[in-house]
């Protein structure tokens, strides 16, 4: 039996639950498919000790409900996975979300049939919706590298992104982390304060700046919640949908001396936010060469000896072109006795064994062995089910060459297929739960629009927005490093820039002319 409805959401993370409030709420049916036995997507999963967001609180929470805003009390500037996860229930409790969501539902295979889609679940279900809504976030296929010997390990291999949900007490335990990545970096220090000792196993070292993390009193909650609706309004004018102004000015026209004034003060309070501190850090090489000298100044400041602080140091990449990791107590953590750190581009791991590592200089002994490898990132849970849109063509083939969408909502050949922060939109370089509910209300405004009706992206405007794209990243220095944002992550991905760069202002004034031109770009 099939079970219709007007809407199909696939995920019940931050985007599906805010897309089924909306639908909903305009009167339409709405189903939600969740892979996972619990609702949160990426809060739900990435469960590993110290797993907390890298955008402050106030900015990662919805924004479309004043009451919900003032009445959830955060109580960290970057809250932890766990509260996280709380505030995603309680959403779903107080708008009664939960009787839509379809929890341990794997979608499979999609197939528009000319006029519905038609999915089927990995347990054999099948539903059809008029429109088949994507919201499976940028970062939920994980990576995981296949060591050789791996089955031999006598211990436990964990994925950070599969965190096991009754915990795992790595007290008095021999661990290696393998991946110095936002999860490796927050992991690090929380499970060398717990481990009997720790092996950091690290590829490249990538840039990190101090999270500045605290408990929120209540005077700044107070203050905070006066003036919410400013701050939102800052965020959606802001590059990168983060809650404070960006600078106008470019490093180049300032003198060392105020340079070095303004990145002291970005790097005590902005976190995330340091890649702002001067416009042109993402464009220009000499720019960005100024920040990435004064971050290097400061690793050097945190580790005191002399072999681990060079093999900490980011090099050979602009700062920011790999997303920078907002840590805390990263680098200090490297000088306690019972902490190692291998670099695996001089030192190679060379095979699992039953009781450890060997690398090329030696053998580590664990009783753990945490990957924290990352993800198949923005296109790896797309293409992961198989999507067969009009003629029988694939999503598979249509993106051969890399993802290909208009304004990355849409993809020709795909009818009411929709990508929620989805690659060639903001997605990633943005606060994306911003992105999420601006692509929301968006798709809320064309729904009402077209009724009943169809619409799709047409091949030349996805050929525009694809090379609109590429220019905008052209322009800036991302290019430049082997990152997850250009498909390096996994072998024989098409080497191609997936976000869009051109800010999250810059982006929603596009999606607004798009609407005055009565949708160009979309047949409907
Ligand atoms: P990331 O940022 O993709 O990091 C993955 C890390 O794992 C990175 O340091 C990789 O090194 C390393 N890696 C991956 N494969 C291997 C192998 N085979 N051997 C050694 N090291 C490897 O994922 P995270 O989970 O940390 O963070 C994801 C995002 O979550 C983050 O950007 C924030 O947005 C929040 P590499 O750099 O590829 O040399």
């Amino acid at each position: 039996m099939t079970r219709d409805v007007d809407v199909l959401v696939i995920g019940a993370g931050f985007a599906g639950l805010r897309t089924l409030h909306t639908m909903r709420g305009m009167g339409r049916t709405v189903a939600v498919l969740e892979a996972g036995d619990g609702i949160g997507g990426v809060w739900y999963w990435n469960r590993y000790p110290g797993a907390r967001c890298d955008v402050e609180s106030y900015d990662y929470s919805y924004a479309f409900s004043e009451e919900l805003q003032q009445e959830w009390r955060w109580s960290e500037r970057y809250a932890t996975q766990p509260e996280i996860l709380r505030y995603v229930e309680h959403v779903a409790d107080r708008f009664d979300l939960r009787r839509d969501v379809h929890l341990g539902r794997r979608m499979t295979r999609a197939e528009h049939d000319g006029s519905r889609w038609r999915v089927t679940t990995e347990t054999g279900e099948e539903w059809s919706g008029r429109w088949l809504v994507m919201a499976v976030g940028n970062l939920s296929t994980t990576k995981a590298p296949e060591l050789p010997g791996q089955e031999s390990f006598a211990g436990e291999i964990l994925h950070t992104a599969r965190w096991p949900h009754e915990g795992r007490d790595l007290s008095g335990q021999r661990v290696g982390i393998i991946g110095t990545g936002s999860s490796g970096m927050q992991m690090t220090p929380v499970v060398a304060r717990e481990a009997a000792h720790l092996t950091v196993f690290q590829r490249t070292p990538n840039f990190s700046v101090p999270a500045a993390n605290a408990p929120i009193d209540d005077a700044t909650d107070a203050e905070v919640k006066a003036t919410y609706a400013q701050r939102r309004e800052a965020a959606r004018n802001s590059p990168s949908g983060l809650g404070f102004v960006p600078s106008r000015l470019s490093a180049l026209d300032a003198t060392p001396e105020e340079r070095r004034a303004t990145y002291e003060a970005a790097w005590k309070r902005l976190g995330f936010g340091f890649v702002l501190a001067y416009y042109d850090l993402i464009l220009d090489q000499e720019a960005n060469d100024t920040a990435a000298d004064f971050i290097r100044e400061k690793i050097g400041a945190q580790v005191a000896n002399a072999e681990t602080r060079e093999k900490l140091m980011p090099r050979g990449f602009p700062f920011g072109t790999k997303r920078p990791s907002v840590d805390s107590d990263y680098y200090p953590t490297f000088n306690r006795d019972d902490v190692t750190l291998v670099d695996v581009r001089t030192d190679p791991i060379e095979r699992v064994t039953p009781t450890g590592i060997a690398t090329k200089n030696g053998h580590h002994d664990l009783d753990v062995i945490v990957l924290a490898t990352g993800f198949d990132a923005m296109t790896g849970s797309l293409l992961r089910p198989e999507i067969v849109g009009r003629d029988g063509r694939t999503l598979r083939e249509h993106w051969s060459a890399g993802p290909r969408t208009y304004l990355g909502l849409f993809v020709s050949g795909f009818p009411n297929l929709v990508i929620i922060a989805g690659p060639g939109s903001p997605s990633l370089l943005s606060n994306v739960l911003l992105s999420i509910e601006q692509h929301v209300d968006w798709l809320a405004e064309l729904m009402e629009h077209v009724g009943d009706g169809t619409v799709e992206a047409t091949p030349e405007a996805e050929d525009r927005w694809v090379a609109h794209v590429n220019e905008r990243a052209a322009a800036t220095l991302y290019p430049k490093a082997r990152s997850y944002y250009m498909g390096d992550e996994i072998e024989g991905k098409p080497r191609v820039f997936m976000p869009y760069s051109g800010g999250v202002r810059g982006y929603r004034r596009i999606l607004e002319q798009v609407v005055a031109d009565g949708y160009d770009g979309l047949k409907l």
